[in-house]
């Protein structure tokens, strides 16, 4: 039966440990895969991360994608959410990559999600702790989501938080892409009078006009900005059926899914920092033990365990 693992934990002293064997299992599933896109998840407790991640496992698992998410059903303690994360754990990755075929290359998808991270549920979790993590989610994915309420408001605060991780990890690369999903967005809610309209055209002009985009642009390949639509009351249900939700809130999110995140032609797939060739699924556990060794105090700089003069 498939779940979400453990993959790394914090430890009563801080330290962090990375479950190799559990990571290992996975990547040896994705063993005829050209490359891999990771894709993972990050934002406020409670902003529907781990639902988001349960609707991507959903659709990649749904055998008619075309009609999908039509009697898609969720049960509330599934996916990301069952088994429930030990208390020490803070990074979950889905117990099987998804296989996508396209021009002859498979391409592993790895799904990724934060468990307590942001959110300060965790006892052990501080700032730093937050810091780290973030930084880890940006170094070894191709795309990170950024689930965000109603209107953006910390773009300086992500940009200080970015450029400590490239510090940290002693490179002046771009990061992958950066794809905040807004939800419960009012297309009428803006003090300019200014209507950014639902989906991929309306989140782009409404990235572009926030104060600090430019910033933020140059620590990424791409950034993404997609407004979702407010789901309306079923949501709150334990579990629920996808056709119970606003219509215009289904068009928008599997829009999102199919045509935005896993088309295809639109899927990043993790690349080499430096020289930019897609890594192969074995390169992901040198990608987190080099990260998580060095937030152990490990005093090599970081070069992913690869071989970054190429
Ligand atoms: N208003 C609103 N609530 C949502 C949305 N997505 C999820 N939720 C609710 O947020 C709560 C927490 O969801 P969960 O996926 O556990 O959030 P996480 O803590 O970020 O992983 C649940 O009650 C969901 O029904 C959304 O798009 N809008
Ligand atoms: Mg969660």
């Amino acid at each position: 039966m498939d779940s979400a693992v453990d993959i790394i934990e914090v430890l009563s002293d801080g330290k962090y440990k990375l479950n190799e064997h559990e990571l290992q299992t996975i990547v040896s599933k994705a063993k005829d895969c050209d490359d891999f896109a990771l894709i993972s998840i990050i934002g406020p407790k409670y902003s529907g991360k781990s639902l988001f991640m349960n609707s991507l496992v959903k659709y990649l698992e749904s055998e008619n994608k075309n009609i999908w998410p039509k009697d898609c059903v969720i049960e509330w303690r599934t996916g990301f959410k069952n088994p429930y994360p030990k208390r020490s754990a803070v990074i979950q990755l889905w117990s099987k990559p998804f296989i996508l075929e396209a021009k002859g290359q498979k391409t592993a998808v790895f799904l990724m999600d934060s468990c307590y991270v942001i959110d300060g549920y965790n006892s052990v979790m501080s700032t730093k702790t937050v810091e780290d993590l973030i930084g880890l989610f940006f170094a070894t994915s191709s795309t990170v989501i950024y689930k965000h309420s109603n209107q953006i408001s910390d773009i300086s605060t992500i940009n200080e938080l970015l450029s400590k991780v490239q510090q940290f990890i002693g490179t002046k690369d771009s990061f992958q892409e950066l794809f905040y999903v807004i939800y419960d967005w009012n297309q009428k809610s803006m003090d300019s009078g200014e209507e950014y309209t639902f989906g991929l055209n309306g989140g782009q002009r409404y990235l572009r006009d926030q104060p600090k985009f430019n910033e933020l642009n140059i620590y990424f390949n791409s950034i993404e900005c997609y407004l979702m639509p407010t789901a309306g009351p079923a949501l709150h249900n334990m579990d629920f059926k996808f056709n119970e939700f606003n219509d215009d809130f289904l068009l928008y999110f599997s829009q999102l899914i199919k045509y935005s995140l896993l088309n295809g032609s639109e899927l990043q797939v993790k690349s080499h920092p430096v020289s930019g060739r897609s890594l192969m699924p074995p390169e992901l556990m040198p990608l987190f033990r080099s990260y998580v060794n060095k937030l152990n105090g490990d005093s090599l700089p970081i070069d992913f365990g690869l071989n970054l003069s190429e």
